[in-house]
């Protein structure tokens, strides 16, 4: 909007062109309205402006906007069959938005599976979170707002893990974490003399604040989210965990996840994803914090029920599974990876070698908690045979959902850095093909891979073999569980509807077994929360096989040669 070859054409913006930037920033905003804060941003990039700064004078509030976009491509954890609505709200943006100080911005949030972007808002800046299956769409989002002159803002774990990949889509790069940086950061945004790239330091999770879901769209989100940890001390060869938040885990204090439990309940939130990396891995801890949520849920008028994330050898402790029933979780994911102990080895998830895994989720089944099974396949160790070992590992559990997916280089892992040294990274953008690689393989093709890997998921989601793994948990499940609470919110209804409508769009052998599944639920109602949940899942498992997610316009990384970019996408098959 400012310059034209090198030239100022806008008549207004040329009075400023001889002042300070600081100045000009309060005059811009004078003369010109708030939306001259963008041509501001384009002619300090260029470095037109360089004289000493001034005081500030005090300007209006600057108005951002964040937007969690939507997913390049669908996967098993959203839930598309639901239209306009997210399974686990993002608390990314909303703690972004709390962050800010009150008195300097007006922030709006977005949540962009829920409504359409706006583009025509007035906003001095954009603010873009994202994991790495955004990416498409944050690039593409980034270009939009900036052809229409609003510096745009990155950050979230795919910024941090991938800067490369983004960089050239936003004016602001923000990598790590932003409590330790946000005064500073805010700061210089508001006097709009802010820098091209900053990096926040792994901080104490005390400085972090309640997000703000008065502004998020917290009636369309079937889960609310609250982070009580960051980082696992374990070191998995393909997380990302430990590069993004840190092998030393940082807690918040019993006292802070109360205080954000109830901002969930006054939003409306009756189920509550506690979104951190491994739960338990420190028993002491997590124990004292799961006696203080069982001791918040007692208090409520309704019961929240909780899912988390944890790794298996938390099932070792009775008193902690006992904990985790008694707080209300009633969902577990655990990486169980693979049934290869030497793929185990080979990855270093040592805490699943040797042990027993069916076994182990049978114990959460004793205690009322469901298992959702994380497996990878196409470890160096996998042969041909991988794809029948895993379906009969699986068939000997009582876990109904499985999200499988292929081995995958992802971004600054220790994984990605042994495939370059050995010549075996692919260049293409995977994001969030679950049957996609970007490994050459070492004991079978890529297409033996992607192959096995549908037939793997068929198999998993064939109605027989998913309802034999579904009765089993139901009947595991101990009769005198407290009930999920009945939900009167409208996204539940709305869930309930599109997986009915889906199941019963299914053939007479698989509404056989939905009959089944019912009774099933009717002889011990303490399983139909967990049971509904799988049913939902299977649903969507269902609809991604029949309906790949098209209409989501995305951007492909810089790196990418064009020719991929298209058939890439069309490949997509989730798990
Ligand atoms: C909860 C969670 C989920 C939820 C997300 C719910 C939701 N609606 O967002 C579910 C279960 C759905 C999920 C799914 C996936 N996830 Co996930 N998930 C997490 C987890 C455990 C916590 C995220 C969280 O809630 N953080 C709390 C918020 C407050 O923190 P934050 O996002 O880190 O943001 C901080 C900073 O980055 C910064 N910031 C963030 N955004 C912005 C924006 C701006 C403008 C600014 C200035 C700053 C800023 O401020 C925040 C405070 O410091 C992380 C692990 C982790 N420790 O982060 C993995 C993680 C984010 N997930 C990851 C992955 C890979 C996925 C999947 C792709 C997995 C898959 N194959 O299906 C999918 C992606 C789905 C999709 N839509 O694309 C990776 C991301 C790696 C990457 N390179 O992007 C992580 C890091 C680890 C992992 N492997 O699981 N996930
Ligand atoms: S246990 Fe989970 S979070 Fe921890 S390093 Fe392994 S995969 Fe990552």
């Amino acid at each position: 909007m400012l310059t034209e070859g090198g030239r100022l054409h806008n008549p207004r913006m040329r009075v400023l062109a001889g002042e300070s930037f600081r100045a000009d920033f309060a005059a811009a905003d004078r003369l010109c309205g708030r939306n001259e804060l963008a041509s501001r941003v384009r002619f300090r990039r260029r470095g037109l402006v360089s004289l000493p700064p001034r005081p500030v004078e005090p300007v209006a509030k600057r108005k951002l906007y964040l937007i969690h976009p939507k997913h390049d491509q669908s996967s098993l954890i959203e839930v598309d069959i639901v239209p306009g609505a997210v399974g686990i709200a993002n608390a990314a943006i909303g703690t972004v938005a709390a962050l800010a100080p009150d008195d300097k911005f007006e922030v709006r949030l977005c949540e962009e599976e829920v409504e359409e972007v706006d583009f025509d808002y007035p906003a001095d800046f954009v603010g873009v979170t994202g994991k790495h299956g955004q990416g498409g769409r944050m690039r593409w989002l980034g270009e939009q707002f900036r052809r229409r002159g609003v510096p745009v803002i990155f950050g979230g774990p795919h910024a941090s893990l991938a800067p490369e990949e983004v960089r050239d889509y936003c004016d602001i790069l923000v990598r790590g974490e932003l409590e330790p940086i946000a005064p500073q950061f805010f700061d210089e945004l508001y006097r709009g003399e802010y820098q091209r790239e900053y990096v926040g330091a792994r901080g104490a999770l005390d400085e972090s604040p309640i997000p703000r879901w008065d502004l998020y769209p917290s009636d369309r989100a079937l889960m609310g989210s609250l982070q009580t940890s960051r980082g696992c001390p374990f070191e998995c060869e393909f997380c990302d965990v430990i590069q993004y938040v840190g092998r030393k885990q940082r807690h918040k204090n019993v006292e802070q996840v109360v205080r954000e439990l109830d901002a969930l309940y006054a939003a409306g939130f009756r189920r509550v994803f506690l979104a951190d990396d491994n739960l338990t891995v420190y028993r002491k801890r997590a124990k004292d914090l799961l006696r203080g949520i069982a001791d918040w849920n007692e208090r409520q008028p309704e019961r929240v029920s909780f899912g988390t994330q944890l790794s298996i050898e938390c099932s070792d402790d009775l008193e902690m599974l006992e904990l985790l029933s008694k707080a209300g979780l009633h969902s577990v994911f655990i990486g169980i990876e693979t049934p290869n102990q030497e793929s185990l080895r080979e990855t270093k998830k040592r805490q699943n070698v040797d042990v027993d895994m069916a076994e182990r989720a049978e114990r959460f089944a004793h205690h009322g908690i469901q298992v959702i099974a994380g497996a990878i396949v196409g470890f160096d160790h996998d042969g041909p045979d991988i794809f029948q070992r895993h379906l009969d590992f699986a068939m000997r559990t009582p876990i109904a959902i499985f999200n499988v997916a292929a081995l995958y280089a992802a971004h600054a892992t220790p994984l990605r850095e042994r495939m370059q040294r050995e010549g075996r990274l692919l260049d293409v953008d995977v994001a969030l093909a679950n049957a996609s690689t970007n490994i050459r393989p070492v004991l079978m093709s890529l297409e033996q891979l992607e192959q096995g890997i549908r037939w793997l998921i068929d198999q998993l989601y064939a109605p027989e073999n998913f309802t034999q793994r579904l009765l089993r948990m139901i009947e595991l499940f101990p009769r005198d569980l407290p009930a999920w609470s009945n939900s009167d919110r409208r996204v539940d209804a709305e869930a309930a509807l599109a997986s009915h409508g889906i199941l019963s769009n299914e053939s007479p052998e698989f509404a056989r077994m939905m009959g089944r599944v019912l009774k099933a639920i009717r002889s011990k109602p303490s399983a139909r929360g967990a049971a509904m949940y799988a049913l939902l899942i299977w649903a969507q498992q269902r609809h991604n096989r029949s309906c790949r997610r098209s209409s989501v316009e995305v951007t492909a990384p810089p790196s990418m040669p064009l020719a991929m970019q298209v058939p890439r996408r069309a490949l997509a098959v989730v798990g």
